[in-house]
């Protein structure tokens, strides 16, 4: 792979539309479920990092908020999540384009970023299983350069199949700058359990709820226990935006809210790899996903001194 005198790190952010594949893919290069996956657009809100280690480098994939207009603050904080680690964090580029659903006019605009980029671009066609006339990918790809012409190299792959992946982490860890590494050994996250905790909350609620339900929805962990061996517990507030939600979220008799809790306590299982007592609770905080002082507590946004 890279020079075994030296020693290759940085940054790899995954850019691209919603529900492009992006989240999928960071789960496929970093080998874990780390970040929500669903089949609705904009599940992820925030940047979030997977390590991967070689002998002789180390890639911080990003994966990002899908590119979209702002039409409300919680999406505004979206939106510069993904300025700021495609204009500043970036050592390459991964720009994601759905090939079975490739809608390049709504590119415009991603592209036009990213072609102002000072680091190696690669384009990923994304979800290459759904297509079945292969000729198709080498004209897509031929329209995007035209579009995007700093474009590098090209990788076709299905992260729901592995195919394609780790040729493309291959190249990636080659493309890295020599650097020290950002992260100690082992580490495959900069984010904190409960962090992960109310994101998969979240990402079941994207899975069981639909039409605006999702989107009104924000997850708040008030206790997450670590030292209480087969009696740990985490008590989770679900924000939602108006009055009506609450009993959808609830459904009749609580139906909805112990499936939801049933399957989110399993994937947190999962994750954490030891038992865990799910509590949930329904809250109507209104207009939060206008409001700077809940973006801010929910830590979407910076605070403002
Ligand atoms: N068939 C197929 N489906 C895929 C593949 N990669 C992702 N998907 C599906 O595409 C949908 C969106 O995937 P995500 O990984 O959540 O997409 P994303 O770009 O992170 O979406 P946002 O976070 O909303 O911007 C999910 O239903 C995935 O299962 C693939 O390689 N093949
Ligand atoms: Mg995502």
């Amino acid at each position: 792979m890279t020079n075994t005198n030296t020693f290759h790190s940085g940054f790899a952010v995954l850019a691209g539309l919603p529900n492009a594949g992006k989240s999928t893919l960071l789960n496929a290069l970093a080998g874990g479920l780390l970040s929500a996956v669903t089949d609705k657009p904009q599940t992820t809100r925030q940047n979030i990092l997977a390590i991967a280690e070689g002998e002789n480098y180390q890639i911080v994939f990003v994966d990002t908020p899908g590119f979209l207009h702002p039409r409300y603050k919680l999406q505004q904080t979206m939106a510069a999540c993904v300025d700021r680690a495609v204009g500043e964090d970036a050592d390459v580029i991964l720009l994601l384009v759905d090939a079975h659903e490739p809608d390049l006019p709504a590119h415009k605009e991603l592209f036009a970023k990213v072609k102002q980029a000072f680091c190696p671009v690669y384009l990923v066609l994304t979800k290459t299983d759904l297509v079945k006339d292969k000729t198709i990918l080498s004209a897509l790809q031929k329209q995007i350069k035209t579009d995007v012409p700093n474009i590098e190299k090209v990788f076709e792959i299905s992260a729901l199949r592995d195919k394609g992946v780790a040729e493309l982490k291959e190249a990636v860890a080659k493309a890295l700058p020599e650097s020290p590494a950002y992260f100690p050994p082992g580490q495959w996250t900069d984010r904190w359990e409960r962090f992960y905790a109310a994101e998969f909350i979240r990402e079941q609620i994207f899975k069981l709820y639909q039409q605006e339900i999702p989107y009104s929805t924000q997850v708040e962990i008030e206790k997450f226990t670590e030292d209480l061996g087969n009696k740990n517990f985490i008590r989770a507030i679900i924000h939602v935006e108006r009055d009506g939600q609450k009993p959808i979220i609830i459904g009749k008799g609580g139906c909805a809210i112990a499936k939801l809790r049933e399957h989110a306590q399993k994937r947190i299982e999962e994750f954490l790899g030891r038992p865990y007592r799910l509590e949930l609770q329904v809250v109507v905080t209104p207009n939060w996903r206008n409001s700077s002082e809940w973006l801010e507590k929910f830590g979407y946004l910076e605070r403002e001194n």
